[in-house]
């Protein structure tokens, strides 16, 4: 783990930037033409980054276009690996032992984290794209020919607003909780922690009278959301000392978080397993006994009324 590494001179953790940044398009311009069963994705069940690219190939009914591989949750000093496991398994299709094998295939010299989400092109054999925020808007958009759903995450006269409020989402609650959990000093921390708690306080004031976080129609932004918050009462709020007030805690957000966990496909998506073990067992700065807590229970299937505000559970769909 080379957290320290990743600090700034304020003892802050700074996020490295994604390596690869191509795109894949519908008409092939951009030399990577969308095609069913060409690309192929590495991801972890852990990683709330990874989970939003898994969230939306599952709603844009991709998964016998797009295939999946998901690493070990367990990352040791070699990174993230291809082992069978429960909910993981070895490389079908290049054979790696670990990912950072599909880093160096594509850059010889690359240096820094090998991070999932990868979508690997097995025509090139290399990665086409490491992030997630440009992989979940090439699977909404250019994959439409080969799949029947006409879900639109990112619509047109929503997207200023999207991407002023993901802004703000990412930096003080998505990567905010890291922030919290990483930082080197008490100020730094205690700076990271306040934010994610103003921008909860912020959201539930937000859901009190619409279903999504955009109003009635579900968007983008709700995925990049859930991941977040279906890790905080396991592990944010213990791990990472995000201690003011658990989710269960906010009348509104709680409903709204399991009213996505309701829908259909997502609980398939979240394992538990693999988010606590990942997170209390990986960074043994944090955790040096890598023990597991066994809480919380949560009752994620307790209806959650929210269908009084209106609005669009499957959106365009
Ligand atoms: N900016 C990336 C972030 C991905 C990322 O940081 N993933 C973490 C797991 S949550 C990772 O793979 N870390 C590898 C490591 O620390 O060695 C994205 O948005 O896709």
């Amino acid at each position: 783990m080379q957290i320290a590494r990743e600090r700034n001179e304020m003892g802050e953790f700074v996020r490295q930037e994604d390596a690869f940044r191509e795109w894949v398009t519908r008409d092939g311009s951009s030399g990577y033409p969308a095609e069913p069963g060409r690309y192929h994705l590495y991801v972890s069940l852990a990683c709330p980054w990874a989970h939003r690219v898994i969230i939306v190939r599952k709603l844009k009914r991709l998964e016998g276009v797009i295939g999946m591989t998901v690493v070990d949750p367990i990352r040791d000093e070699r990174g993230w690996a291809f082992r069978d496991g429960p909910g993981h398994s070895r490389d079908p299709i290049n054979g790696f032992r670990y990912l950072i094998e599909a880093y160096r295939a594509t850059d010889p010299h690359f240096e820094g984290r090998a991070t999932v989400p990868v979508l690997w092109d097995t025509r090139t054999r290399r990665i086409v794209n490491n992030s997630e925020d440009d992989i979940t808007r090439m699977l909404n958009s250019e994959f439409n020919d080969f799949t029947d759903s006409d879900l639109d995450l990112y619509p047109e006269p929503l997207r200023k607003e999207i991407d002023r409020v993901n802004e703000r989402l990412y930096h003080n609650l998505n990567d905010g909780v890291y922030r919290a959990g990483f930082a080197g000093t008490q100020a730094a921390y205690e700076r990271a922690a306040r934010a994610v708690f103003e921008t909860l306080d912020w959201l539930e004031e937000r859901l009190s009278g619409q279903r999504y976080v955009m109003g009635d129609r579900m968007t983008e932004t709700d995925w990049r959301l859930f991941p977040t918050l279906i890790r905080f009462d396991p592990v944010y709020y213990v791990h990472f000392k995000c201690n003011l007030r658990r989710i269960v805690d906010y009348p509104n957000l709680w409903g709204y978080l399991r009213d996505l966990y309701q829908h259909e496909g997502i609980a398939e998506t979240v394992n538990f397993d693999h988010i606590k073990r990942h997170y209390y067992m990986t960074h043994p700065e944090i955790n040096p006994t890598r023990l597991v807590p066994i809480g919380p229970e949560l009752d994620l299937w307790e209806p959650h009324g929210r269908e009084r505000l209106g609005g669009m559970s499957a959106s365009a769909d």
